[in-house]
């Protein structure tokens, strides 16, 4: 039996487009793909605000909410969560160079009424989780932006939306790149130095996602163990990557099935969920996919995470403390290869 609950987002099942070829996919509704979500297993669902609110730039405040309570009902049909809502900073004209951290103050009020309003749908759909991937928040053109203030702009939304609702929790999602060259909260220790810096600590975490930590250069393991260590792992997005080239959301442990255990296994010791946390996954099925067989990838991080949850438990300390007295880390690291490769 697993410890973990398990989410993902509608954007997780696309049409396969790229920066280099269109869509290969049809599209499916998002009620369609709500209701696969709950027969592959998963327990809640990630949302952005106009997942849950399409065209939400065209309505009223009381709209936008009443449009949340029916997406709210029709994950209640399905006995699914909302995990989080996140505010999509970065496909409106008014977010072409930066949300938070724009240089044009009209374009930064933009991005705090989105900001309000994600919360207003997070309360319709019954979460206080608020994501905040920080998609442009920083430079393409290094000399474009005070990178003084950029931080200092980042800080004093968060401090805005801490105040516009006295229960929310903001999850910041670190990446380093892409879509921008350079972002201002490209690790866990700048999340945790923003969230020190804001009026309510205590109600700023953050979100680790795998490819993310592995395009900074990091050990995803690494820096989900150092959000746990100040109680602010708050969310993950599992996935896998390449090395350091384009964002690729793969199928968690694809790559990289070593940093993958030690993900888990992190997340088992630390008895991650016990608060409600869920295993977030980010992944995309890859382009060659066909339609039906559109949710494998979700599917198979799944399965993954808990055959690596099963190891997890497995993994023999005392051969560890040994291994440790004696400071063998040879005969350490071979037991974890061996114990990956044995069924
Ligand atoms: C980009 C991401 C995003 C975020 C999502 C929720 C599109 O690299 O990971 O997915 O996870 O916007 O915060
Ligand atoms: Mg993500």
């Amino acid at each position: 039996m697993s410890q973990f609950k398990f989410s993902a987002g509608p954007w997780n099942v696309h049409e396969g487009a790229d920066a280099f070829g269109p869509k290969v996919r049809p599209s499916i509704p998002i009620a369609e793909k709500i209701s696969t979500f709950k027969d592959i297993g998963l327990d809640a669902v990630q949302f952005h605000d106009d997942d849950a609110v399409p065209e939400m730039n065209n309505l009223s405040d009381k709209q936008i909410i009443e449009t949340a309570k029916e997406m709210k009902n029709l994950l209640d049909s399905h006995d699914l969560a909302a995990e989080f809502v996140a505010p999509r900073l970065w496909e409106d004209s008014r977010t072409v160079d930066g949300a938070f951290t724009s240089n044009s103050k009209s374009d930064r009020d933009y991005a705090i009424w989105r900001a309000f309003r994600s919360i207003d749908i997070a309360r319709a759909l019954g979460t206080d989780k608020i994501v905040l991937w920080l998609a442009r928040e920083g430079t393409l053109c290094y000399e474009s932006k005070d990178p003084v203030e950029g931080p200092k702009h980042i800080i004093d939304a968060i401090n805005k939306m801490l105040a516009y609702d006295q229960g929310i929790k903001i999850l910041i999602e670190t990446k380093p790149n892409e879509p921008i060259d350079r972002s201002y909260c490209p690790t866990m220790g700048h999340a945790m130095a923003v969230s020190s810096a804001t009026n309510d600590p205590s109600r700023v975490g953050g979100l680790l996602e795998t490819a993310h930590a592995v395009l900074a250069g990091l050990d995803p393991a690494s820096e989900i163990a150092f959000a746990l260590a100040f109680g602010k792992l708050w969310s993950v997005h599992l996935n896998d990557q390449n090395g350091l080239k384009y964002d690729q959301d793969k199928t968690f442990g694809v790559e990289n099935l070593r940093q993958a255990f030690n993900q888990i296994r992190v997340l088992v010791d630390y008895n991650y969920g016990q608060n409600g946390e869920y295993i977030g996954l980010d992944v995309k099925a890859m382009r060659t996919q066909k339609v039906e067989v559109s949710y494998r990838h979700l599917e198979n991080s799944m399965k993954i995470v808990k055959m690596l949850e099963a190891k997890a438990k497995k993994f023999d300390r005392d051969f560890q403390k040994k291994c440790v007295a004696a400071r063998d880390y040879e005969a350490l690291e071979m037991y974890v290869l061996e114990l990956l490769m044995s069924s």
